[in-house]
């Protein structure tokens, strides 16, 4: 099953998407997304200048020898860039091995160990008020998961709050656009909205709420004593992790559920937080943690310490990780919940795909492979347009986390 080409499509349906479409002798393509919002055209010079040259002539059934060869065979290991585009390369090639097999990908994982996977989708307000109208717009969705996040009083803006309620796209400018934070106004105001929405919803719905990495650890520790009343099915991304051992300090100080990961791209950035059991959910992803592969590797780990997988699923993450992810969270054993914003209409039409959203869960469908697909002809109609993630800055100008 010789691979005989491989090309990288840059399309623009509303925010870039990065996709590697892989081609065999016999005809069958597999495609993986290879999109790091900000960063794509790294992406596509490492795929198009450094790896496709050694992928031509390869067989396309040796997922793991190929694996191998472009994570060990670069000396220069780990980071986006790269685990991006060996992920891109694995996941286009589990779709390939799964269609020649004639089985959708969760069949040769190793089957279903669930009919739906459960999704958690964004409400976001200005204010509190606004937030649980959002909260309350999702559960007649039929969502049974959402994620929170609200205004902060005092300051101009804030993660997760956007103007379209539906579709929130952070990349918002041709050159970094500057947020101002302040963490006492936030580790102030963030218990209140939780209080309102406990109030106004009860404890049945599962309530999410991402930091976005803007607190030390006792901060942390703090916020989570403080929310404990309010049973969050998750703190998210609490503080930044290459500090791996100050996750023991939150621990110390807080039972509410803590989950990290969106920004890992190895086993090698979590193996401390899964083996010491300092988080509760893995948020690494098909296609920033080196593909199926290597997220097995990661979830099997998780498992032996009691840890769920939790899959971001943002909307720079296009529908072909989404798709893929789907059929990784129908199979993985130790499955916690999958990330669910929705893409635009427009994205939706340039890759096919087979999922569907029904009582707040995805469902993959049961089409060979991974069931999502790309429309060349249309995704030439939308060329790239440089968009930078926004920055951070403390009030009085430090530079921070965004
Ligand atoms: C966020 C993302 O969905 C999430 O949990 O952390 O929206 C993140 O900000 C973007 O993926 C960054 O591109
Ligand atoms: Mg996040």
């Amino acid at each position: 099953m010789k691979i005989i080409d491989a090309k990288v499509i840059v399309t623009c349906p509303g925010r870039n998407f990065v996709t590697l479409k892989i081609t065999t002798e016999e005809g069958i393509h597999g495609i993986g997304d290879a999109t790091l919002n900000g960063r794509e055209l790294a992406v596509v010079s490492y795929l198009e200048d450094h790896l496709v040259p050694c992928l031509i002539g390869r067989d396309a059934r040796q997922i793991e020898d190929i694996w191998q060869f472009f994570y060990r065979g670069a000396y220069w290991r780990k980071g986006p860039v790269g685990m991006a585009a060996i992920a891109a390369i694995d996941t286009a090639l589990w779709d390939i091995k799964a269609k020649a097999a004639n089985m959708p990908l969760y069949d040769l994982l190793g089957g279903k160990s669930r009919e739906g996977v459960m999704v958690y989708g964004h409400a976001n307000g200005e204010d509190i008020e606004e937030t649980c109208d959002e909260v309350a717009r999702y559960l007649e969705l039929g969502y049974k998961a959402i994620r929170a996040q609200c205004g902060v009083p005092g300051m101009p803006s804030t993660y997760g709050v956007a103007q379209d309620k539906m579709f929130y796209e952070p990349a918002d400018a041709d050159l970094p656009s500057e947020n101002i934070w302040s963490t006492a106004k936030y580790l102030n105001h963030i218990p209140k909205l939780f209080a309102r929405l406990r109030d106004q919803f009860g404890f049945d719905v599962h309530l999410l709420h991402d930091v976005h990495h803007r607190l030390t650890p006792i901060e942390a520790g703090r916020l989570g004593k403080d929310l404990e009343p309010y049973r969050l099915f998750w703190l998210e991304d609490a503080v930044t992790a290459e500090l791996q051992e100050g996750f023991r300090l939150v621990r110390q100080h807080t039972t509410t559920p803590l989950a990290l990961g969106e920004i890992f791209t190895t086993i090698y950035d979590c193996h401390q937080l899964l083996s010491e059991q300092l988080i509760d959910y893995i948020r690494t992803t098909v296609v920033h943690a080196g593909g199926i592969t290597h997220l097995k590797r990661i979830a099997s780990l998780a498992e032996l310490y009691h840890i769920k997988t939790g899959c971001h699923g943002a909307t720079d993450l296009s529908p072909v990780c989404l798709g893929a992810a789907l059929h990784f969270d129908s199979w993985v054993p130790n499955f916690g919940i999958q990330e669910y914003m929705r893409h635009t209409e427009a994205t939706d039409e340039v890759f096919p795909h087979a999922y569907t959203f029904a009582d707040g869960n995805l469902y993959p469908g049961d089409t060979p492979g991974h069931g999502v697909d790309i429309n060349e002809e249309l995704a030439s109609k939308y060329p790239y347009q440089r968009a930078y993630l926004p920055v951070n800055r403390l009030e009085d100008g430090t530079m921070f986390n965004w």
